[in-house]
Protein backbone atom coordinates (compact mmCIF):
# COMPACT_ATOMS: atom_id res chain seq x y z
CA UNK A 1 0.00 0.00 0.00
CA UNK A 2 1.60 3.39 -0.90
CA UNK A 3 2.12 5.86 1.70
CA UNK A 4 -1.24 8.05 0.12
CA UNK A 5 -3.17 5.38 0.38
CA UNK A 6 -1.92 4.46 3.89
CA UNK A 7 -3.06 7.91 4.88
CA UNK A 8 -6.66 8.32 3.36
CA UNK A 9 -7.42 4.81 5.15
CA UNK A 10 -5.94 6.59 8.26
CA UNK A 11 -8.44 6.50 11.08
CA UNK A 12 -11.10 4.94 9.04
CA UNK A 13 -11.68 1.97 12.20
CA UNK A 14 -13.84 4.70 13.51
CA UNK A 15 -16.24 4.56 11.03
CA UNK A 16 -18.72 1.35 10.65
CA UNK A 17 -20.47 -0.10 7.91
CA UNK A 18 -23.93 0.80 8.92
CA UNK A 19 -25.99 2.27 5.89
CA UNK A 20 -26.08 5.71 6.73
CA UNK A 21 -29.84 7.25 6.61
CA UNK A 22 -29.14 11.05 7.02
CA UNK A 23 -30.61 13.16 3.76
CA UNK A 24 -28.28 13.46 1.13
CA UNK A 25 -26.12 17.35 1.94
CA UNK A 26 -27.23 16.96 5.52
CA UNK A 27 -24.48 18.71 7.56
CA UNK A 28 -25.02 15.99 10.15
CA UNK A 29 -22.73 13.91 7.48
CA UNK A 30 -19.92 16.86 7.67
CA UNK A 31 -20.27 16.90 11.50
CA UNK A 32 -19.23 12.93 11.53
CA UNK A 33 -16.28 13.64 9.61
CA UNK A 34 -15.19 16.43 11.91
CA UNK A 35 -16.00 14.44 14.80
CA UNK A 36 -13.99 11.24 13.50
CA UNK A 37 -11.08 13.93 12.60
CA UNK A 38 -10.69 15.09 16.04
CA UNK A 39 -10.56 11.55 17.52
CA UNK A 40 -8.51 10.72 15.38
CA UNK A 41 -6.19 13.74 16.18
CA UNK A 42 -6.82 12.90 19.29
CA UNK A 43 -5.28 9.25 19.33
CA UNK A 44 -1.97 10.77 17.67
CA UNK A 45 -1.82 12.81 20.61
CA UNK A 46 -2.05 10.04 22.71
CA UNK A 47 -5.56 9.26 23.38
CA UNK A 48 -6.84 5.68 22.25
CA UNK A 49 -9.52 4.35 21.00
CA UNK A 50 -10.97 2.66 24.46
CA UNK A 51 -10.28 5.94 25.79
CA UNK A 52 -13.61 7.61 24.40
CA UNK A 53 -17.41 6.69 25.36
CA UNK A 54 -20.28 8.40 23.50
CA UNK A 55 -24.31 9.16 24.05
CA UNK A 56 -26.53 10.08 21.92
CA UNK A 57 -29.88 11.96 21.85
CA UNK A 58 -32.69 10.91 19.51
CA UNK A 59 -33.35 12.63 16.50
CA UNK A 60 -31.31 12.80 13.48
CA UNK A 61 -28.05 13.99 15.26
CA UNK A 62 -28.63 10.49 17.34
CA UNK A 63 -27.85 8.12 14.31
CA UNK A 64 -24.05 9.42 14.34
CA UNK A 65 -24.30 6.61 17.37
CA UNK A 66 -24.83 3.92 14.33
CA UNK A 67 -21.90 5.12 12.31
CA UNK A 68 -19.38 6.15 14.73
CA UNK A 69 -17.26 2.76 15.73
CA UNK A 70 -17.04 4.09 19.67
CA UNK A 71 -18.37 2.48 22.36
CA UNK A 72 -21.46 4.34 24.09
CA UNK A 73 -24.83 4.30 24.89
CA UNK A 74 -27.71 5.15 22.48
CA UNK A 75 -29.96 7.19 25.10
CA UNK A 76 -33.50 9.12 25.08
CA UNK A 77 -34.53 11.70 23.84
CA UNK A 78 -33.46 15.35 25.78
CA UNK A 79 -31.10 12.52 29.05
CA UNK A 80 -27.99 11.82 27.06
CA UNK A 81 -26.25 14.14 29.62
CA UNK A 82 -27.48 12.61 32.82
CA UNK A 83 -26.86 9.23 31.26
CA UNK A 84 -23.21 10.69 30.39
CA UNK A 85 -22.60 12.20 33.51
CA UNK A 86 -23.24 8.37 35.20
CA UNK A 87 -20.52 6.96 32.82
CA UNK A 88 -18.22 9.82 33.92
CA UNK A 89 -19.12 8.60 37.46
CA UNK A 90 -18.10 4.92 36.47
CA UNK A 91 -14.99 5.46 35.22
CA UNK A 92 -13.91 9.23 35.39
CA UNK A 93 -10.65 8.57 33.17
CA UNK A 94 -13.29 8.02 30.28
CA UNK A 95 -13.56 10.93 27.93
CA UNK A 96 -17.40 10.92 27.79
CA UNK A 97 -19.14 12.55 24.27
CA UNK A 98 -22.62 13.20 24.19
CA UNK A 99 -24.30 13.97 20.79
CA UNK A 100 -27.43 15.92 21.09
CA UNK A 101 -29.78 17.89 18.92
CA UNK A 102 -31.88 21.62 20.29
CA UNK A 103 -34.75 19.90 20.25
CA UNK A 104 -33.36 17.21 22.78
CA UNK A 105 -31.06 19.67 24.52
CA UNK A 106 -33.12 22.76 24.79
CA UNK A 107 -36.61 21.24 25.07
CA UNK A 108 -37.25 17.86 26.94
CA UNK A 109 -33.33 17.98 28.34
CA UNK A 110 -33.62 21.95 29.37
CA UNK A 111 -33.45 21.02 33.07
CA UNK A 112 -30.05 18.36 32.35
CA UNK A 113 -28.24 21.23 29.95
CA UNK A 114 -28.49 23.88 33.05
CA UNK A 115 -27.23 21.14 36.33
CA UNK A 116 -24.76 20.08 33.60
CA UNK A 117 -23.38 23.73 32.83
CA UNK A 118 -23.20 24.31 36.85
CA UNK A 119 -22.09 20.83 37.82
CA UNK A 120 -19.13 20.97 35.91
CA UNK A 121 -18.92 17.03 34.88
CA UNK A 122 -15.71 16.37 32.94
CA UNK A 123 -17.44 15.96 29.49
CA UNK A 124 -18.20 17.13 25.99
CA UNK A 125 -21.28 18.35 24.68
CA UNK A 126 -21.54 18.80 20.64
CA UNK A 127 -25.33 20.16 19.59
CA UNK A 128 -26.60 19.96 16.07
CA UNK A 129 -28.60 23.29 16.46
CA UNK A 130 -30.60 23.01 12.85
CA UNK A 131 -33.30 24.96 14.72
CA UNK A 132 -35.98 22.29 14.29
CA UNK A 133 -37.29 18.96 15.22
CA UNK A 134 -36.11 17.47 12.33
CA UNK A 135 -36.34 13.79 12.90
CA UNK A 136 -39.93 14.50 13.66
CA UNK A 137 -41.04 16.29 10.41
CA UNK A 138 -40.10 19.93 11.73
CA UNK A 139 -41.56 21.20 14.87
CA UNK A 140 -40.03 24.16 16.34
CA UNK A 141 -37.81 23.77 19.29
CA UNK A 142 -36.63 26.48 21.66
CA UNK A 143 -33.94 28.18 19.24
CA UNK A 144 -35.93 28.23 16.47
CA UNK A 145 -36.56 31.81 14.71
CA UNK A 146 -40.08 33.53 15.31
CA UNK A 147 -42.58 33.20 13.04
CA UNK A 148 -40.89 29.82 11.98
CA UNK A 149 -44.50 27.88 9.52
CA UNK A 150 -44.80 23.81 10.31
CA UNK A 151 -47.27 21.45 10.81
CA UNK A 152 -47.50 21.90 14.40
CA UNK A 153 -47.25 26.05 14.01
CA UNK A 154 -49.43 26.37 10.75
CA UNK A 155 -49.38 30.53 12.22
CA UNK A 156 -45.81 30.37 12.68
CA UNK A 157 -43.88 30.15 16.18
CA UNK A 158 -45.00 33.24 18.46
CA UNK A 159 -42.01 32.40 20.67
CA UNK A 160 -38.53 34.46 21.04
CA UNK A 161 -35.90 32.23 20.34
CA UNK A 162 -33.65 30.66 23.52
CA UNK A 163 -30.18 31.52 23.04
CA UNK A 164 -28.50 28.62 24.73
CA UNK A 165 -25.07 30.22 24.55
CA UNK A 166 -26.21 33.00 27.13
CA UNK A 167 -27.72 30.42 29.36
CA UNK A 168 -24.32 28.36 29.14
CA UNK A 169 -23.02 31.51 29.95
CA UNK A 170 -24.58 32.32 32.98
CA UNK A 171 -25.08 28.65 34.28
CA UNK A 172 -21.40 28.35 34.61
CA UNK A 173 -20.62 26.08 32.05
CA UNK A 174 -16.79 26.63 31.86
CA UNK A 175 -15.84 25.92 27.84
CA UNK A 176 -18.35 27.68 25.40
CA UNK A 177 -18.02 27.83 21.61
CA UNK A 178 -19.59 27.66 18.79
CA UNK A 179 -19.22 26.23 15.26
CA UNK A 180 -20.97 26.10 11.41
CA UNK A 181 -21.00 22.44 10.81
CA UNK A 182 -19.47 23.21 7.21
CA UNK A 183 -16.27 24.47 8.40
CA UNK A 184 -15.22 20.80 9.01
CA UNK A 185 -11.79 21.96 10.17
CA UNK A 186 -12.27 24.75 12.41
CA UNK A 187 -15.53 22.30 13.78
CA UNK A 188 -12.36 19.87 14.32
CA UNK A 189 -10.57 21.97 16.15
CA UNK A 190 -13.02 23.40 18.14
CA UNK A 191 -13.92 19.76 19.50
CA UNK A 192 -10.67 18.79 19.89
CA UNK A 193 -10.26 21.41 22.32
CA UNK A 194 -13.44 21.09 24.05
CA UNK A 195 -12.58 17.23 24.66
CA UNK A 196 -9.12 18.42 25.91
CA UNK A 197 -11.12 20.69 28.45
CA UNK A 198 -10.97 19.72 32.06
CA UNK A 199 -14.98 20.25 33.13
CA UNK A 200 -18.00 20.60 30.81
CA UNK A 201 -17.52 21.21 27.43
CA UNK A 202 -20.79 22.33 25.38
CA UNK A 203 -20.32 23.29 22.26
CA UNK A 204 -22.97 24.23 19.43
CA UNK A 205 -22.86 23.06 16.09
CA UNK A 206 -24.91 25.71 13.86
CA UNK A 207 -26.26 23.41 11.03
CA UNK A 208 -29.13 23.78 8.23
CA UNK A 209 -31.99 21.59 7.96
CA UNK A 210 -32.17 21.61 4.55
CA UNK A 211 -35.79 19.80 4.24
CA UNK A 212 -37.61 21.29 7.16
CA UNK A 213 -35.92 24.56 8.13
CA UNK A 214 -34.67 26.40 4.81
CA UNK A 215 -34.43 29.58 6.24
CA UNK A 216 -31.40 28.19 8.11
CA UNK A 217 -29.25 27.65 4.94
CA UNK A 218 -29.32 31.25 4.14
CA UNK A 219 -26.47 32.15 7.04
CA UNK A 220 -22.91 32.16 5.54
CA UNK A 221 -22.84 35.34 5.09
CA UNK A 222 -23.49 35.92 8.36
CA UNK A 223 -21.16 33.61 10.09
CA UNK A 224 -17.96 35.18 11.49
CA UNK A 225 -14.75 33.74 13.47
CA UNK A 226 -14.62 35.93 16.58
CA UNK A 227 -10.84 36.65 17.28
CA UNK A 228 -9.20 34.22 19.32
CA UNK A 229 -8.45 36.03 23.19
CA UNK A 230 -9.18 35.23 26.57
CA UNK A 231 -12.62 36.91 27.61
CA UNK A 232 -14.38 37.79 30.61
CA UNK A 233 -17.56 36.14 31.56
CA UNK A 234 -19.07 39.47 30.32
CA UNK A 235 -17.36 40.05 27.29
CA UNK A 236 -17.95 36.81 26.56
CA UNK A 237 -22.16 37.28 27.34
CA UNK A 238 -21.63 40.61 24.91
CA UNK A 239 -20.52 38.30 21.73
CA UNK A 240 -23.07 35.85 22.79
CA UNK A 241 -25.99 38.36 22.09
CA UNK A 242 -24.92 39.03 18.81
CA UNK A 243 -27.31 36.51 17.39
CA UNK A 244 -30.50 36.09 18.90
CA UNK A 245 -31.38 33.14 15.97
CA UNK A 246 -34.23 35.35 14.93
CA UNK A 247 -32.58 34.76 11.05
CA UNK A 248 -34.63 37.85 9.18
CA UNK A 249 -32.72 40.35 11.76
CA UNK A 250 -29.31 39.23 9.55
CA UNK A 251 -27.62 39.72 12.39
CA UNK A 252 -23.65 38.42 12.41
CA UNK A 253 -23.37 34.93 13.85
CA UNK A 254 -19.93 34.33 15.90
CA UNK A 255 -18.23 31.27 15.64
CA UNK A 256 -15.73 30.02 17.85
CA UNK A 257 -14.46 29.73 21.64
CA UNK A 258 -16.84 32.30 23.73
CA UNK A 259 -15.55 31.65 27.33
CA UNK A 260 -13.03 29.44 28.56
CA UNK A 261 -12.38 29.07 32.53
CA UNK A 262 -11.28 26.30 35.04
CA UNK A 263 -12.75 25.36 38.18
CA UNK A 264 -13.40 21.71 40.19
CA UNK A 265 -15.01 19.63 38.02
CA UNK A 266 -17.74 17.21 39.48
CA UNK A 267 -15.75 14.47 39.77
CA UNK A 268 -12.88 16.50 41.53
CA UNK A 269 -15.14 17.08 44.91
CA UNK A 270 -16.15 13.91 45.35
CA UNK A 271 -13.32 12.22 47.20
CA UNK A 272 -14.31 8.89 46.22
CA UNK A 273 -14.22 9.82 42.30
CA UNK A 274 -10.69 11.32 42.82
CA UNK A 275 -9.57 7.54 44.38
CA UNK A 276 -11.62 6.27 41.37
CA UNK A 277 -9.97 8.34 38.71
CA UNK A 278 -6.48 7.82 40.47
CA UNK A 279 -6.82 3.84 39.93
CA UNK A 280 -6.92 4.41 35.95
CA UNK A 281 -9.74 2.24 35.54
CA UNK A 282 -9.96 1.35 31.69
CA UNK A 283 -9.24 -1.33 28.76
CA UNK A 284 -5.73 -0.88 29.07
CA UNK A 285 -5.87 -1.94 32.63
CA UNK A 286 -8.65 -4.64 32.27
CA UNK A 287 -6.38 -6.51 30.17
CA UNK A 288 -3.38 -6.86 32.10
C1 LIG B 1 -39.23 11.32 25.57
C2 LIG B 1 -39.44 11.52 24.09
N1 LIG B 1 -40.10 12.62 23.68
C3 LIG B 1 -40.26 12.82 22.37
C4 LIG B 1 -39.78 11.93 21.46
C5 LIG B 1 -40.04 12.15 19.99
N2 LIG B 1 -38.88 12.61 19.29
C6 LIG B 1 -37.96 11.77 18.74
S1 LIG B 1 -36.82 12.54 17.82
C7 LIG B 1 -37.51 14.03 18.14
C8 LIG B 1 -36.98 15.27 17.49
C9 LIG B 1 -35.53 15.46 17.66
O1 LIG B 1 -35.20 16.79 17.37
P1 LIG B 1 -33.76 17.35 17.69
O2 LIG B 1 -33.33 16.92 19.04
O3 LIG B 1 -33.75 18.80 17.42
O4 LIG B 1 -32.86 16.56 16.67
P2 LIG B 1 -32.83 16.55 15.06
O5 LIG B 1 -33.77 15.45 14.64
O6 LIG B 1 -33.25 17.89 14.57
O7 LIG B 1 -31.40 16.22 14.75
C10 LIG B 1 -38.62 13.92 18.98
C11 LIG B 1 -39.47 15.03 19.44
C12 LIG B 1 -39.09 10.79 21.94
N3 LIG B 1 -38.54 9.89 21.12
N4 LIG B 1 -38.94 10.62 23.27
Amino acid sequence: MTNSMKKEREGWELITTEKITWCPSCPDHIILESTRRAILSLMKQGYSREDFAMVAGIGCHGKIFDYLNLSGIYGLHGRALPIATGMKMGNPNLNVVVFAGDGDTYSEGMEHFIHSCRFNPNLTLLVNDNQSFSLTTGQATPTSQQGFKTKAEPLGEFNKPLNPILLALSAGATFVARCNSRDIEHTQKIIEQAIKHEGFSYVEIIQDCLVFNLETSKRDDLIYKAPEKNRTLKEAMDLAMEFDYNLKNNNKIPIGIFYQTRRKTLDEEWPQLVKLKNKKIGWKELKK
